[in-house]
């Protein structure tokens, strides 16, 4: 099965995504999501002017040799643009080797450990009682565990709150330059613990809760947090601190019983094996889509079996139903699976551009069993919505200090 033509497409229909297409001389082709967002172009020159004249010619059976001769073959190793584009190339292999035999790819990897992916959904509001409203809808969906996220009294614009826009989709920037958002500590650690005690006081034990940080703290702080949050007993608490220093997660996880999860932003197991290795975390989150594919993918979760430290793929709206559908493939078979990121399956304009294979009912996903990765992608319908540049937004202290977003 020779690789002869591969196809990089970057297209808007309601935000960006970046789609590798691998054809080959047996007429079947496979699909890869290389999207990384706000640097969605460095990624196609990645593929376009350094992947694509080394893979015309080549086994697409080959993966593995593949992987290594793109990861070890580029003397710089690792970086998010390096690994996006490995992960589309990886991806589109298995999508092709699963078309070929005939079989999904949970089937290559080993087979199915479960019958359907738990996933956790996002309520998020402009103040306490709007975002125990939406939690309410969501447990009236069949969620079994949902991310509160909320405005923090006294800020312009907060992490993870939709204000106006109705559906995460819509959420990407249309302004020329990347959005200021304002951060102050204080504010978010006073404020935090009682939209988690007023979420139990009206919704009890049952439902699953989560929260996302987005690395705003320092570790001691995370470590306040974490204390602060433990009789609302968390599935897990997210980005805490950034992780450049693994050895941040520590200091956390000695003060604190509140489990902990990391990893959206992680290039490679490297990222991750510290912190895994000294137990420091609880949930790995990496992406195939930012992480190396599934071929990565299926080694970090070995890796961190032996540690009991489960998988959450991170599961936001800029990976596109490519990369969602990798997820899935790899959550039906990872042993130690802990749950999925999910925000929905996007607008109109995206459900006519790529088709999935991904059903929700009470709190789960079901996957079918096409071939491949079950995901095609319409070319003629994406080339109505052409890119549109877009960053994420800075945050900046009250003084105007870069902080962290
Ligand atoms: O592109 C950045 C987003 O993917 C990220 O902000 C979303 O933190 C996120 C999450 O947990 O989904
Ligand atoms: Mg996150």
């Amino acid at each position: 099965m020779k690789i002869t033509d591969i196809q990089i497409y970057a297209n808007c229909p309601d935000r960006n995504f970046v789609t590798v297409k691998i054809k080959t001389d047996t007429g079947l082709y496979g699909l890869g999501d290389a999207t990384l967002n706000g640097r969605e172009m460095a990624v196609v020159a990645y593929l376009t002017e350094h992947i694509k004249p080394c893979l015309i010619g080549k086994d697409a059976h080959q993966i593995e040799d593949i992987w290594q001769y793109l990861y070890k073959g580029a003397y710089w190793r690792r970086g998010p643009i390096t690994i996006t584009a490995i992960s589309g190339i990886d991806m589109a292999l298995w999508d092709l080797k699963g078309k070929v035999t005939g079989l999904p790819v949970y089937q290559l990897l080993g087979g199915k450990s479960r019958s359907k992916i738990k996933v956790y959904g996002h309520a998020n509001g402009n103040s306490i009682e709007e975002t125990l409203t939406n939690l309410g809808k969501l447990i009236d969906q069949g969620y079994k565990a949902v991310r509160l996220q909320c405005a923090i009294p006294g800020l312009d614009s907060s992490y993870g709150v939709l204000s106006d826009k109705k559906d995460y989709f819509e959420l990407q920037s249309s302004r020329p330059l990347p959005p200021e958002q304002p951060w102050d500590t204080l504010k978010y650690l006073n404020f935090i613990p009682s939209l988690f005690q007023k979420a139990r006081e009206k919704y009890g034990n049952e439902i699953e809760l989560l929260h996302d940080v987005h690395s705003r703290l320092t570790p001691i702080e995370a470590a306040r947090l974490g204390k602060a949050l433990e009789p609302y007993h968390l599935l897990f608490l997210e980005d805490a601190v950034t992780a450049e220093n693994q050895s941040n997660y520590q200091v956390i996880r000695n003060h604190t019983t509140t489990p902990l999860a990391v990893g959206e932003t992680f290039n490679s197991i490297w990222d991750a094996k510290e912190l895994i290795e000294t137990q420091s975390i609880d949930f790995l989150r990496s992406a195939a889509t930012h992480s190396g594919g599934i071929t990565a993918m299926r080694r970090q979760a070995d890796f961190a079996s032996i540690y009991k430290v489960r998988t959450a793929p991170h599961g936001p709206p800029d990976i596109s139903p490519i990369g969602h559908a990798a997820h899935a493939h790899l959550n039906a078979w990872v042993p130690n699976f802990g749950i999925q990121e999910f925000v929905g399956f996007g607008g109109q304009k995206m459900s006519k551009v790529f088709s999935h294979p991904l059903r929700y009912e009470e709190g789960y996903l079901h996957l079918n069993d096409a071939p491949g990765l079950g995901v095609d992608f319409d070319e003629q319908e994406a080339s109505k919505y052409p890119y549109k540049r877009s960053y994420l937004p800075v945050s900046r202290l009250e003084d105007g200090t870069l902080s962290d977003w």
